[in-house]
């Protein structure tokens, strides 16, 4: 028997610049690309919950969310990458403080929790994992809640920020309950419950099933998870899925797998010194999240789009774990010259550096 909580925070980098900016307070918030009045080429970021209101979210082209709802009633503010770094280890931190402070069912057992840290705003605390049933369960999930509770209140009253919690047998139904009352949820599913938590729930929230899938599925006939899990053998992906069945386990170590930065132009480029000036900036950015998590990288890859959208990749891993911006920028200006000799326009350029060693 597990016990595992899901953190998100809500509507993050939108949250922060709403604390940060008074004026900003219940409004339509977008952070995201310069929306250029309208004929801005890049995307949403994400979206404060007054401005979702208006059909807008992460990874919708900024020029149509300008369209859903332009400026002034909505605030466009571009992304303060370093801002949301600090915010987030902060953040981390609390989680830590509380997830690690012993609780007293545990510490009859004396097993620590453990953290896993999955993106900017979201980790997952393991509270337990117990084969056999010596420990009191219900002691435990109310001792979790209390735990929810206690996070969620120090954010708040800390961070000005608030989160959304989910706590469930495994990290599969976690993180699906973090995600059932955003924002400021807190939703717990008991393993006997888990069924009935799924039933009714469109294929689409099960994490994994995208637009395509989903489509496929209706197809069929298949709209709720109950539909899949009648439609599907209980051994294939998709049975495990529509069963709330999952084995992975929540790993100690930092779980961010990337980290990068992209830009599409305004207008398609093929300036070399503007090349390189946008690819340096997107560097720097890159390097403050690197900063900020303490890591070491040792792979980077370059993105370019050129004006026909035809897409490259170029890939370099080091001999040796990095955390020199020297190094990046001279591997990342090795990696993309190449293309911006090809005296063709270019769309978007972005760099990614990932194959990250542990957190300090
Ligand atoms: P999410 O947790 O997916 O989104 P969110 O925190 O903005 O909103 P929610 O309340 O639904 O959790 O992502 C965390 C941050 O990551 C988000 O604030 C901005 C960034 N992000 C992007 O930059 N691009 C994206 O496509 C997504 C999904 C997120
Ligand atoms: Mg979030």
């Amino acid at each position: 028997m597990r016990i595992i909580l899901h953190i998100d925070m809500d509507a993050f980098f939108a949250s922060i610049e709403e604390r940060e900016n008074a004026g900003l307070k219940g409004r339509p918030i977008v952070v995201g690309a310069d929306p250029k009045g309208g004929r801005g080429r890049g995307v949403v970021s994400t979206a404060s919950y007054a401005a979702r209101k208006f059909g807008i979210r992460s990874a919708l082209p900024i020029s149509q969310a300008w369209k859903l709802c332009p400026s002034p009633q909505c605030a466009y503010l571009p992304v303060d990458g370093k801002l949301y770094g600090i915010v987030s280890e902060r953040v981390m931190k609390i989680i830590e403080q509380y997830a690690e402070a012993e609780l007293p069912s545990r510490r009859k057992l004396s097993f620590p929790a453990l953290i896993e840290q999955t993106s900017i705003d979201e980790a997952y605390i393991e509270v337990m994992n117990q084969e056999s049933g010596i420990m009191n369960h219900e002691r435990v999930w109310d001792e979790a809640v209390l735990l929810a509770r206690t996070i969620k209140k120090t954010i708040l009253k800390q961070e000005r920020l608030t989160c959304s919690v989910g706590i469930g047998p495994n990290k599969l139904i976690a993180k699906i309950a973090s995600d059932f009352k955003k924002p400021d949820g807190l939703t717990v599913v008991r393993l006997e419950k888990v069924r009935e938590f799924l039933d009714p729930m469109a294929v689409r929230k099960l994490p994994g099933i995208g637009p395509k899938t989903e489509a496929q599925l209706a197809k069929r006939g298949i709209i709720t998870v109950r539909d899949l899990w009648l439609a599907s053998d209980p051994e294939s992906d998709l049975g495990r899925l529509a069963c709330g069945v999952d084995a992975s386990s929540v790993k100690e170590e930092y779980a961010i797998k990337s980290l990068g930065h992209e830009t599409t132009f305004e207008h398609d480029v093929r300036d070399h010194a503007l090349l390189t000036k946008t690819i340096l900036a997107l560097v720097e950015e890159v390097f403050e999240e690197v900063k900020a998590g303490h890591f070491a990288f040792r792979t980077i890859t370059v993105r370019v789009r050129f004006d026909n959208f035809e897409t490259h990749t170029s890939t370099r891993t080091l001999s040796e774990f990095c955390k020199d911006d020297t190094i990046l920028k001279r591997e990342v200006l090795r990696l993309i010259f190449p293309y911006f000799h090809k005296k063709r326009l270019i769309r978007l350029i972005g760099v990614r550096v990932s194959n990250f060693k542990e957190r300090r």
